[in-house]
């Protein structure tokens, strides 16, 4: 049965596996990423040594078709067409440090930023212009008003980019450079993802926007004066390894301040075989960080894959701001759904009829349980035409409008709006039912579907249930996901040759649409990013990280708990102004690698330096050791356990300061922090501290949690401690 979550996901795009067939050649080639590690400095040709390797490899079989993409401006390593047996031998080569196939990826306004404290009269810093976001998405729709240049100037000196958008396709002073790596013609968006993300990121401030009505507003990205750049990495049916990794091969050379990538594997994958890990790392070294959607796979627990200790991994929570959508029946009672419904009523009330006694003459259906859900093939559109069709699933989102119904009442349990293409309101299961038996047992049924309206949510924020969930997976002493965002009901700009609802009968066109999503999350994260850089140019992605993370506001309300949303909700006011950082530089996630199994070859490769790894078995205490602005921690059940954390926290708040540290009471975790008082006497300087986290005996499946704060009566610099009970 379909759910909301599949028919709201499918903007989302799926992917096929690039399984190319090579002209005349009977064995399978698929495209493998031969991925080198940092390019060496001085005399080295990356292409002639690409195309020397294949040959070795190939040998007679060799063709330069057979090379798909060369990574030689940012990293080392080509994509190409293997066989199985041509993929051992590459592996064995020198200089290689993995070999893993182009697999697919998915992709997982705008009241949320005055929610998050950002308003429109906020200060921003003059060097805002300078900032450049690049997205990798599905492109853009560069006519939208959200990225007209109005007012901008140049591009900032340091731009080394290019607007290689395609067929018509120009840039201007907002959107700054366009390249795409999709087997279309263009840097256009024809799935509406991009356009989206990247007006929530860095779209101008446009008036009196709204979808049909609803939401009507001011949309604006969180740092409207950034520069867009726009990689290409995904159309309608592809969304490859191969192009993620060409797309960082190029934001990092072009000179990207930031990059925010809405998309990631359902599936978790070691780092040297993880697109987004090995080109988020180049990023890093560069000084660039990388902001990634944490997933879309919620609540299940650990299904996050967006795990690298140098990603920032983003959660979507809902806002104050909800839509919802109600319906009158005929017997004056009126229930309250949700949906994103544009559609305002005549006052005259439709009848209603219960899928499950409209059924096509013949069909499947009848007695089965995809009567009710009015599931394809099931209804008949003589006794639906006109009507309002109510059915147990959102099947129907697409079955009523195909079969000619006016409208649609529909049973499902969840806490989200999506655009629906014709009235239609989606009711929770006890609500459902009361809407069911009115239509079943009445004479002459009749109903009115209202126009949506937006109401407010004092409970937010709350973690939206799709939301993905740590532990991470691979090094579960770094907390995932890291920080939340807003990611429910996000109104922001759209192509308007796509239909809102993405049904193809649904006619209509808006240049600003409602999606949901971690997706949408990321962009926010970005710009608040930018934000920070923009106050502070030279702070490493580490340094911004730490501060978006240790000043976010408190979340509850999940049993994952920070498994769900990491620090909290981002507070990008406080966040330019966080009084201390937890600094990492490259030779720290070098040394992390190293600790978690790493040998001294791979990690050469990786980073381009003449590192060793320590000549000890890999040490799991050092790995708790590692700077990381948050305390994870995995037990076994049943297990008391003690641990120490060591931190080091750099000052860049006022020079002459002391911070007290305050923990917050758990009765489930004793906490003992060792110095509880530290002093600088100057801007950079460096403090540690030790933290020793006691446990008793936690149940298989529990998730104790607290948290340290250290304040100087100005900033709170607030640290989760977070510990996973699982065999
Ligand atoms: C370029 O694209 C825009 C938007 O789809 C369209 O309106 C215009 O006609 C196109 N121009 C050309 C020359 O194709
Ligand atoms: C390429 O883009 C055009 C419009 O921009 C769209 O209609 C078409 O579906 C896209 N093709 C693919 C393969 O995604
Ligand atoms: C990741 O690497 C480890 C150790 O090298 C290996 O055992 C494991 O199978 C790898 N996992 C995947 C998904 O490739
Ligand atoms: C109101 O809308 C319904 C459904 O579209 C239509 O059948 C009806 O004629 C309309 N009534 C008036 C008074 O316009
Ligand atoms: C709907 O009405 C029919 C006929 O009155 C009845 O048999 C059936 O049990 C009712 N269904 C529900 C779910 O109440
Ligand atoms: C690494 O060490 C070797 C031998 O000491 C030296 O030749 C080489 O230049 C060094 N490479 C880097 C990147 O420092
Ligand atoms: C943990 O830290 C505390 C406080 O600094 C210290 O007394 C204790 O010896 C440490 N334990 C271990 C195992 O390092
Ligand atoms: C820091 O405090 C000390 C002692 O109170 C004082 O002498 C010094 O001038 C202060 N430094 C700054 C930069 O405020
Ligand atoms: C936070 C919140 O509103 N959660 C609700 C989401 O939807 C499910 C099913 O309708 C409810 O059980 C939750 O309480």
């Amino acid at each position: 049965m379909t759910n909301l979550k599949v028919v709201l996901f499918c903007m989302f795009i799926i992917l096929v596996t690039n399984n190319v067939l090579v002209n005349g050649a009977n064995e399978d080639r698929k495209v493998y990423i031969i991925y080198m590690g940092s390019l060496p400095e001085e005399n080295y040709s990356p292409q002639s040594e690409h195309i020397s390797i294949l040959q070795q490899v190939l040998g007679d079989d060799f063709d330069t078709n057979h090379l798909v993409r060369n990574y030689k401006r940012s990293f080392n390593g080509f994509a190409a067409k293997l066989t199985d047996q041509e993929v051992k031998n590459i592996g064995r080569m020198r200089g290689v440090v993995s070999v893993f196939e182009s697999k697919q990826l998915e992709l997982h306004t705008t009241r949320s930023w005055d929610f998050l404290g950002l308003q429109e009269t906020t200060k921003t810093s003059p060097i805002e212009s300078d900032m450049i976001i690049g997205v990798f998405d599905t492109g853009i729709w560069p006519e939208s008003e959200s990225f007209d240049d109005e007012g901008f100037g140049p591009p900032p000196k340091k731009w080394k980019g290019t607007c290689a958008g395609g067929k018509n396709f120009t840039c201007n002073n907002k959107i700054i450079g366009a390249r795409y790596y999709s087997e279309n013609v263009s840097a256009r968006d024809s799935v509406g993802h991009g356009t989206h993300t990247a007006s929530t990121a860095a779209g101008n401030k446009v008036k009196g926007t709204s979808f049909y009505g609803i939401a009507e507003g001011t949309a604006r990205g969180g740092v409207p004066s950034a520069r867009i750049a726009v990689y290409k990495i995904c159309d309608d049916s592809q969304c490859s390894d191969a192009a993620v990794l060409a797309a960082f091969d190029d934001a990092i050379a072009d000179g990207v301040d930031l990059i925010s990538t809405s998309l990631g594997s359902k599936v978790q994958r070691n780092f040297t075989e993880d697109p987004l890990a090995i080109g988020s790392f180049h990023a890093m070294e560069k000084g660039i960080l990388t902001v990634n959607s944490g997933g879309n796979e919620g609540p299940l627990k650990g299904s996050t894959a967006s795990l690298a200790p140098w990603l920032f991994s983003v959660a979507a929570s809902n806002t104050d701001r909800r839509i919802i959508d109600k319906i009158s029946l005929g017997n004056g009672v009126t229930l309250t759904g949700q949906s994103v419904n544009s559609f305002t009523p005549n006052g005259t009330k439709i009848p209603l009829v219960v899928g499950e006694n409209v059924l096509r003459q013949g069909s499947d259906c009848v007695g089965t349980p995809s009567a009710s859900a009015c599931l394809v093939d099931c209804l008949d559109p003589k006794q639906v035409e006109g009507k309002i069709v109510v059915c147990s699933s959102t099947s129907a989102l697409d079955t009523a409008i195909e079969n000619g119904a006016y409208g649609s009442i529909i049973q499902y349990d969840q806490n989200m709006s999506v655009v629906v293409p014709i009235p239609t309101t989606i009711l929770d299961t006890n609500t459902y039912t009361i809407a069911h038996s009115y239509a079943n047992s009445t004479t002459s049924p009749q109903a009115e579907i209202l126009k949506s309206e937006t109401i407010n949510d004092p409970n937010a924020p709350s973690i939206a249930d799709f939301s993905s969930r740590g532990p991470n997976a691979i090094i579960s002493e770094i907390m995932k996901p890291d920080i939340t965002a807003p990611g429910l009901e996000i109104l922001a700009a759209y192509p308007p040759i796509l239909t809102p609802s993405g049904n193809p009968q649904d006619k209509r066109s808006s240049k600003y649409n409602f999606i949901s999503g971690t997706s949408m999350a990321c962009p926010h994260v970005a710009a608040i990013a930018a934000y920070v850089k923009s106050f502070h140019p030279d702070w490493s992605p580490a340094a911004i990280k730490s501060s978006i993370m240790t000043t976010s506001t408190p979340m509850k309300g999940t049993d994952d708990k920070e498994y769900a949303y990491g620090s909290g909700l981002v507070n990008p006011v406080k966040a330019i102004n966080p009084g201390l950082v937890f600094d990492l530089c490259k030779g720290d996630y070098i040394n992390l690698l190293c600790n978690i199994g790493f040998d001294t070859p791979k990690i050469r490769k990786l980073s381009g330096e003449n590192s060793t790894c320590p000549s000890l078995t890999p040490q799991r205490s050092t790995v708790r050791d590692f700077n990381y602005p948050a305390l994870a921690i995995h037990v076994k059940p049943n297990q008391p356990f003690v641990f120490n954390f060591t931190r080091t926290v750099t000052n860049v708040g006022f020079a002459n300061s002391t911070y007290k540290v305050h923990v917050r009471k758990s009765s489930h975790l004793k906490i003992k922090v060792v110095p509880r008082v530290i002093s600088f006497k100057s801007l950079n300087e460096k403090q540690s501290f030790v933290v020793k986290v006691v446990g008793g005996k936690f149940p298989d499946k529990s998730v104790p949690s607290s948290s340290l704060e250290w304040t100087d009566g100005t900033h709170n610099v607030r640290c989760p401690v977070v510990v996973d009970v699982s065999k």
